[in-house]
């Protein structure tokens, strides 16, 4: 990895980026255990591991004073009732923020902190998201067809923690409803006291 700027162009209307370091994708089958209909879970994966989203990285070293950034484009889809979405997750090293620019399409980001707050706000072309220190954080497709895509900025030495939300969930779901969206108490969240 060489120490030099980096530049990367977003040309719309699609915004993959020009070139990437690597490219993640993540399918139904990643995110068992998240989605509150654990049926339509089991019969969506037989028929089809369908993607769900997708991630384009630029390396940067995982260090402090490093910024890493990327974009994320979750697609369009419902298990059910609820929305295709990330897996979320705390970042490893917990007080370390992040900085989310929506680029297209419709969506919330969904938020919650170890103090049992929680928040939902919503990604529209063009606003700016500041995720706090110590807020675990999932992006959540609310559009019937078009991509959600974001650009993320966080820094180097953030790491991800996913396992705290592969166990407990996030207190909120987001379902399909009359309005855009309906932001519903998760069935399959774990209180504090069960943990
Ligand atoms: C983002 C996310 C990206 C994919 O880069 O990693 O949107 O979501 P998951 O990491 O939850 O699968 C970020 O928040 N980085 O810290
Ligand atoms: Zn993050």
């Amino acid at each position: 990895m060489n120490d030099l700027p980096l530049t990367y162009d977003l040309a719309f209307p699609q915004v993959v980026p020009s070139h990437w370091d690597a490219h993640l994708t993540r399918s139904l089958s990643n995110l068992r255990g998240q989605f509150r209909d654990a049926a339509e879970f089991d019969r969506m994966l037989s028929r089809e591991d369908s993607l769900v989203y997708e991630v384009y990285e630029f390396h940067r070293p995982h260090i402090a004073g490093e910024l890493l950034t990327g974009i994320s484009i979750v697609h369009p889809g419902r298990v059910g009732e609820e929305f295709f979405m990330t897996k979320g997750h705390f970042h490893a090293e917990l007080v370390t923020a992040e900085v989310y620019y929506c680029l297209k399409g419709q969506g919330v980001m969904v938020m919650e902190n170890p103090q049992g707050d929680w928040a939902v706000e919503e990604l529209k072309p063009g606003r700016v998201l500041y995720v706090p220190p110590c807020w675990a954080h999932r992006s959540v497709n609310t559009a019937d067809r078009e991509d959600l895509v974001t650009l993320f900025i966080y820094p180097g030495n953030a790491g991800h923690d996913y396992g705290t939300i592969e166990q407990q969930g996030f207190r909120k779901s987001i379902l399909a409803g009359e309005e855009k969206y309906v932001i519903a108490d998760n069935p399959r969240w774990m209180p504090p006291e069960k943990r």
